[in-house]
């Protein structure tokens, strides 16, 4: 009867969040609907992490995931913003099946989750975010986040405020292989690659060895190649055109196994910016803040 001696504890006592769960849980609505862009709610989970990460401010220890602000206005209605109620609205169920785990919790752990099931890189990720009630905090400042118009100098101040150097943002911006822009929120229209569902370094092989040229039209400036069906935004045209990024792009480009290392290092720091953990809690970035 050994094993089956063993105490059951009851209550909270015996708790233990079962991140696997929600995990499971999120892989399991990422092709859900078939008629969602390509097929997958997996971008638009990574972009749901990134911008309510992106807000961090290192000099003023401000923004950043923990908090979830995204849910509240002004937040959750600026331009930047725009589409990611999709997201959210997609993970409410999760929410209300685990409500132990915070929103901000979940919101970088579906992030995480879904690079990895489209084919990419572990995210290492710890929990530990709490929410903020609607009335106790500051609202941030709109203009946290990149505009896709801009050039290098504007991609260098919004990274280098969260503390990310050069070869973090390049390493970074390869997550533009995956998803598309849509008139209806950014203004721009398209995928960057011929497979935004697969995570990968296609990115930066199709910024290096396709052609771009200024696509004509009425909206937002935007690069396209030849074929029109591909598009690349100012801001990613800069990486090659900034001769400090220019390298990354070329080495990620030919080599994925270093792209893979070095994006899920930064993309796990991104998910980490100005969260307050506990004290001797592991770290899950492997690279140091700077
Ligand atoms: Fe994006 N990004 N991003 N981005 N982004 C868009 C879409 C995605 C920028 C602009 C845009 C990062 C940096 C920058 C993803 C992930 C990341 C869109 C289109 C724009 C305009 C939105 C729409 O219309 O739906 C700019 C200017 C950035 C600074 C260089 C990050 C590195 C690449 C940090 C990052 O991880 C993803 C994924 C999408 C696709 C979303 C989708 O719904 O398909």
């Amino acid at each position: 009867y050994a094993s089956e001696a063993a105490p059951k504890k009851s209550g909270a006592a015996s708790f233990k969040p079962d991140y696997d769960a929600v995990r499971k849980a999120v892989e399991d609505l990422l092709e859900s609907n078939e008629d969602y862009d390509d097929g997958s709610y997996g971008p638009v989970l990574v972009r749901l992490a990134w911008h309510t990460s992106g807000t961090f401010d290192k000099n003023t220890n401000t923004g950043g995931s923990n908090g979830a602000t995204m849910r509240f206005l002004p937040e959750s209605n600026w331009g930047a913003n725009a589409g990611l109620a999709v997201a959210r609205d997609l993970l409410e169920p999760v929410k209300q099946k685990y409500p132990w785990i915070s929103y901000s919790d979940l919101w970088t752990l579906a992030g995480a989750t879904a690079i990895e099931a489209m084919g990419g890189p572990h995210i290492p990720w710890r929990p530990g975010r709490s929410d903020y009630a609607p009335q106790n905090f500051v609202a941030l400042p709109d203009g946290r986040l990149p505009d896709g118009d801009k050039d290098a100098k504007h991609v260098r101040d919004i990274f280098y405020r969260m503390g990310f150097n050069d070869q973090e943002i390049v390493a970074l911006c390869g997550a533009h292989t995956l998803g598309r822009c849509h008139d209806d929120r950014s203004g721009f229209v398209g995928p960057w690659t011929n497979a935004p569902t697969t995570f990968s370094n296609l990115y930066f092989v199709e910024l290096t060895e396709n052609k771009w040229h200024k696509k004509k039209w009425k909206g937002p400036l935007q690069y396209e190649d030849k074929s029109g069906q591909l598009m690349m935004l100012n801001t990613d045209m800069w990486l090659l055109w900034d001769k400090k990024f220019k390298p990354y792009v070329q080495q990620y480009a030919k080599d994925e196994e270093a792209f893979f290392k070095d994006f899920a290092a930064a993309f796990s720091k991104l998910l980490e910016l100005g969260v307050p953990f506990p004290e001797g809690s592991a770290a899950a970035s492997p690279t140091p803040n700077k």
